[in-house]
């Protein structure tokens, strides 16, 4: 059953007046909140998920006040809820029985871009879109490109192995992620990976700290590979009457050997929700891909040409390239917005970000119609095709509705996993994921990841309540 909240208990409020006092007393006052109006904020993300107004607001400046707040956390036992940008869509960051939040989001600064070494070292708080600007001006990339870039922040990015649009030809966050300063629950810092682009001394500890959502360590230092900026881009739009024609050309693309570097799909009910925001569609197109592709000048004219051959044998409507930057934005601008859009029309929205084998795309969306028929629920699909990553949304605006929500979910989830998928592809499992992971994953291999966490937060004091189903009361 869809719970917005696991069900823990509130810290002991005498601990959490502890905590304040000594972190008041190590950090300076002006790092550390407990004013309930300045605390609330810090309850919700970018989620449906519900928290609890946090009694304390820790904002670091540095890896020694992390350091700082985790040991006097640890030792007067109040839970930490690290948080960079607040931008997840799973809960991740929401403190879900009160007590620490660890808000990284003033540790803004970018120390160091190497153009030989190819990499970049960046603080937590750094906006993802500032780094790439960064980074761009000395003719260099960084591919992930989650569309919360101008939001979002390096240490969720990292703590999430966030993806994107471009993840189809570049990968996920974890493809960039060289090294990490990392502090565990009871203050012991690590320097985990390395510099080089090589590298198998010991452990992969990187490895295991991104995509841990915060339940391993806090992030104050980031060493990412980067690749030289590609010196073109072509972007081409095709519209087609059904899922199944766009689906049809997903597979021929990747039957050419082409790898464009986006391969985005929006279905039906999503191209109406774009109609609706103000972006004029053809009204008979009833799905639409959005393609890029990038590389040398002449290698761009050429893929674009025979990825409009494969969107027009597939029988694509039209076929539509950009002409400049500026046309090229325009075309981004509605699918990057899509999921704020999207929350627009119902009061309520879970954004899911199931991916199945490619070749199981087109049938996912035909399971997400008949669930949406079977169920009641209003649905909509749109994502990274190329990557068979799709967002499936559940709309709904009335509480008594959840119930079905609740069923729908399941059964989307359910037929995921039957195709051999899994149940999150970007956004990881949080707090609203966290009751289906067995549907995925089996008690030994859940069991493994659970002795993991208790030898590095032997007390699950850090972001407790996310990743595993919680079983039952525990002291929080
Ligand atoms: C996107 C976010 C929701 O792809 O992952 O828009
Ligand atoms: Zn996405």
């Amino acid at each position: 059953v869809l719970t917005l909240r696991p069900s823990l208990p509130r810290v002991d409020p005498a601990r959490a007046e502890r905590a304040a006092i000594l972190l008041d007393r190590a950090l300076g006052g002006s790092k550390v909140l407990t004013a309930r109006d300045l605390c609330e904020p810090f309850a919700r993300d970018e989620s449906e998920a519900i928290g609890e107004s946090p009694d304390i607001v820790v904002h670091a400046a540095s890896a020694d006040d992390i350091q700082t707040t985790l040991r006097i956390a640890n030792e007067a036992g109040v839970p930490v809820t690290p948080r960079a940008g607040g931008s997840g869509r799973t809960g991740g960051a929401v403190p879900v029985c009160a007590g620490i939040v660890l808000a990284t989001a003033a540790m803004t600064s970018i120390k160091e871009i190497d153009k030989t070494d190819l990499l970049v070292v960046a603080e937590p708080g750094v906006i993802l879109s500032d780094l790439q600007d960064a980074v761009e001006r000395e003719g260099l990339f960084f591919p992930p490109d989650p569309s919360s870039a101008t939001y979002c922040c390096l240490g969720g990015n990292v703590a999430a192995n966030a993806g994107g649009p471009r993840a189809f030809k570049y990968g996920s966050v974890n493809r960039y992620v060289l090294g990490l300063e990392v502090t565990l629950m009871d203050g012991t810092r690590l320097q985990t990976g390395r510099r080089t682009m090589k590298g198998v001394t010991g452990y992969d500890l990187t490895s295991l700290m991104v995509g841990s959502e915060g339940t391993l360590g806090v992030i104050s230092e980031v060493t990412l590979r980067l690749v030289p900026k590609p010196p073109a881009v072509g972007t081409l739009l095709a519209l087609f009457d059904h899922v199944r024609a766009a689906g049809a050309a997903v597979r021929d693309i990747v039957a050419r050997g082409l790898v464009p570097r986006c391969l985005e799909i929006l279905d039906a009910t999503t191209l109406e929700a774009v109609r609706r925001s103000g972006v004029p569609i053809d009204t008979r197109a009833g799905a639409m891909l959005l393609i890029e592709v990038d590389g040398e000048p002449a290698t761009c004219e050429v893929e674009l040409e025979r990825v409009g051959e494969a969107c027009s044998t597939s029988g694509a409507i039209d076929v539509l390239v950009a002409q400049d930057a500026a046309q090229r934005d325009r075309l981004w601008k509605a699918r990057k917005e899509m999921s704020r859009a999207v929350r627009a029309l119902t009061k309520n929205k879970l954004s899911e970000d199931v991916v199945v084998p490619r070749s199981r795309l087109v049938d996912l969306l035909d399971q997400v119609d008949r669930i949406s028929e079977s169920s009641g629920v209003k649905m909509l699909s749109y994502g990274h095709a190329g990557d068979g990553n799709l967002h499936v949304n559940f709309l709904w605006n009335d509480p008594d509705e959840l119930p079905r929500v609740d069923l729908a979910i399941e059964r989307l989830f359910r037929e995921v996993v039957a195709m051999r998928g899994t149940l999150s592809g970007e956004h990881g499992i949080g707090v609203l994921k966290a009751p289906y992971l067995p549907l995925e994953q089996s008690a030994d291999l859940i069991a493994v990841q659970r002795k993991i966490k208790a030898t590095l937060d032997p007390a699950g004091l850090l972001n407790p309540g996310k990743i595993f189903p919680v079983l039952g009361h525990r002291d929080c």
